[in-house]
């Protein structure tokens, strides 16, 4: 039921029981002012002959995710079903891009990371079970000293919902699928409860780097018991541990950023041969511009918690700090003597010493 989640925090107060169709996608890439469409789930999936574009595509997947007990399927690499993008975009090492998703719902805390993958001659025909990804960034844990903390993806909400990334100028110029992802971490408590958003696009990218990072497969990411996907964020952490391979060398973590639109981009079909990064004849305009938007300046958040006690529906007790609560929680709804439920949000209830 991870459809449940509160547009706003009085929202999730007034009802717990609220439907949003939301969680999302990525809409578009920005490459130095060069806009690449997205695949539109909503649309594409329904066509005869869809559009074209740098994405992978992928049946209608509801905005949905991959669970923990899916890591080892190929669903993993690049969302269910996915299947190769039929063109790409060009870009430079060293050059950014910025990954406008869809509004993401507060509620979902977690990660950002980003891998790239070789292709080889091809990202519009490599077998995706054999790309090996290597990191290029990951955001996690930005600052734990409130519950349950403010965290990568609550830096995309803030850059309006897009993430700034930037390709390693040491990169090998050659034909990449980069994989960006965002794990929620609500209902990661549980066993099989972190949630996975990937989404993959081809790149071709250029310059005289020479770095070609190992790599790994994209069913051999994570495990399900992780100390970054099987995490309790409702308690306080001081630590977090990305999950997935380290960070490459070179890999750099760029500040949040928007990127102004001054051009659509067409995507580079026909992938001209033999991986030697030059530019194909029909690449996006060159003497491309970015422009970039003063730095996004924190929002102001509704408070993290508000404590609710809940009507206990059950008599099992449950113990201080386990959960209580929450959409699908069937377990107990009582806490210990010393304890009181309380709500974190439609997901999420747990037992709290008293007065805190
Ligand atoms: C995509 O799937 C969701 C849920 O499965 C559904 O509500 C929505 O209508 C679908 N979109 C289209 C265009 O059919
Ligand atoms: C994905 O493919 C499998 C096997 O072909 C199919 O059963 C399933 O319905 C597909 N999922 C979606 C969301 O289309
Ligand atoms: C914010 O995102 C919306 C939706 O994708 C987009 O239309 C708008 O141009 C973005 N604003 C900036 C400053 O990038
Ligand atoms: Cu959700």
């Amino acid at each position: 039921m991870h459809s449940l989640h509160h547009t706003s925090f009085l929202a999730a107060v007034l009802s717990i029981t609220t439907q949003v169709a939301a969680h999302g996608h990525i809409s578009n890439i920005v490459i130095n002012g060069v806009s690449f469409d997205g695949w539109d789930i909503g649309s594409y999936p329904y066509m005869e002959d869809p559009p074209v574009v740098v994405a992978w595509e992928t049946p209608n997947t509801s905005n949905g995710f991959m669970s923990p007990n899916e890591y080892t399927t190929d669903d993993i690499i690049c969302h269910r079903n996915a299947t190769n993008a039929r063109g790409h975009a060009v870009v430079a090492a060293g050059d950014k891009i910025n990954l406008q998703w869809t509004p993401w719902p507060d509620s979902h805390h977690g990660p950002v990371i980003s891998y790239l993958a070789n292709c080889g001659a091809s990202c519009e025909t490599v077998d995706k079970t054999t790309l090996e990804f290597f990191k290029i960034d990951g955001v996690g844990l930005v600052d734990g000293s409130s519950v349950p903390g403010i965290w990568g993806d609550d830096r995309l909400i803030e850059n309006n919902n897009s993430w700034m990334l930037e390709i390693p100028s040491s990169i090998a110029p050659g034909f990449y699928v980069l994989r960006h992802e965002l794990i929620a971490l609500h209902s990661a408590g549980s066993e099989n409860g972190a949630q996975n958003y990937p989404q993959c696009f081809n790149l071709q990218v250029t310059g005289s780097g020479s770095a070609k990072p190992a790599g790994v497969l994209g069913t051999d990411l994570y495990s399900p018991t992780d100390p970054g996907i099987l995490v309790n964020i409702y308690q306080s952490l001081s630590t977090y541990v990305v999950p997935g391979p380290t960070l490459i060398q070179g890999a750099v973590s760029v500040q949040q950023t928007t990127s102004a639109i001054t051009a659509t981009g067409t995507p580079v079909t026909g992938s001209g041969g033999g991986g030697d990064g030059s530019p194909s004849p029909t690449s996006p305009p060159t003497s491309p511009t970015i422009t970039t938007t003063s730095t996004i300046t924190t929002t102001t958040k509704p408070p993290a918690t508000t404590p609710t006690t809940t009507t206990p529906s059950n008599t099992a007790v449950q113990s201080l700090y386990g959960q209580c609560g929450g959409n699908s929680w069937s377990g107990p709804t009582a806490c210990a003597a010393e304890a009181t439920c309380t709500s974190y949000n439609d997901y999420y209830y747990q037992c709290v010493p008293t007065g805190v």
